[in-house]
């Protein structure tokens, strides 16, 4: 797969492209990221890529003509190429997404700074807009490389144990369950006794039961379509809770 990366901050997208997985998948040749600085498409004097916003207001606003050029520098492998903006007014990246995005040879990932680009290039050059959350950044280029490093996961080859895919938040559409490692007591508190008599059903129940309980605690949006045996086990959780409510009246 090929990533390229439109952005006025290069060197800030290429940083952190050397390590850990990442590293490994470009090392390795299953992805490759290329960046192109947007500047490098400026016309006059002083490589200006920005401009006031029409109507007032504060900020800069990316400027058509260097944007466009930059864009179309990158000649498409197929007509059908996503070129993506990265901005708080896009589609919010999920799991789903990144899988769709992780079969596709060829992706364009434009980084806006300022307030924006013009929303001319939205509607025509960008194929589509990516948000990573509802929050307000400098600029699009930490959310690149969030959608890099999601993406990159989803690669052939490039997560050693398929099974710890499985496992990661958001692959099953819940959270993860609570992980342990050695010693089997750390000041004074216990790796769950499930965990550590090897009965491979309990221990499944167990984290599909605790997934659960983060999953209705910190992100009951998630809790859609379940299968009979989350239903029985949300059941026993809300039990549970019901029973903790009533020892605290007590
Ligand atoms: C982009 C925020 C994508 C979240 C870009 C300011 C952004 C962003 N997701 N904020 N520029």
């Amino acid at each position: 797969m090929r990533i390229d990366v439109l952005t006025l901050f290069p060197e800030l997208v290429e940083a952190p492209l050397g390590y850990s997985l990442l590293g490994k998948a470009i090392e390795q040749g299953v992805l490759t990221v290329e960046t192109t600085n947007i500047r490098d498409f400026a016309t006059d004097r002083h490589r200006t890529v920005d401009d006031e916003p029409y109507g007032g207001g504060a900020g800069m606003v990316m400027m058509c003509g260097p944007l466009a050029d930059a864009v179309e520098s990158l000649k498409p492998k197929n007509s059908l190429r996503r070129v993506i903006l990265m901005s708080p007014r896009g589609r919010r990246l999920d799991q789903a997404l990144v899988r769709e995005l992780a079969a596709e040879d060829d992706l364009v990932l434009v980084c806006a700074r300022y307030e924006g680009v013009d929303q001319r290039i939205a509607d025509t050059l960008v194929t589509e807009e990516i948000s990573i959350g509802d929050y307000v950044l400098s600029g699009g280029e930490l959310p690149a490389l969030v959608l890099i490093e999601a993406v990159s996961r989803m690669l052939p080859g490039v997560v050693g144990k398929w099974e710890s895919v499985e496992t990661d938040s958001f692959f099953n559409g819940i959270l993860g369950p609570p992980q342990y490692t050695r010693p089997p007591e750390f000041r004074g508190m216990e790796v769950p006794g499930v965990l550590r008599e090897g009965n491979h059903a309990a221990i499944r129940r167990w984290r599909r039961k605790e997934a659960l309980r983060a999953t209705r605690l910190n992100r009951p949006d998630l809790l859609d379509d379940l299968t009979d045996e989350d239903k029985k086990l949300l059941a026993e959780l809300a039990r549970e809770c019901g029973e903790d409510a009533k020892e605290m009246d007590r």
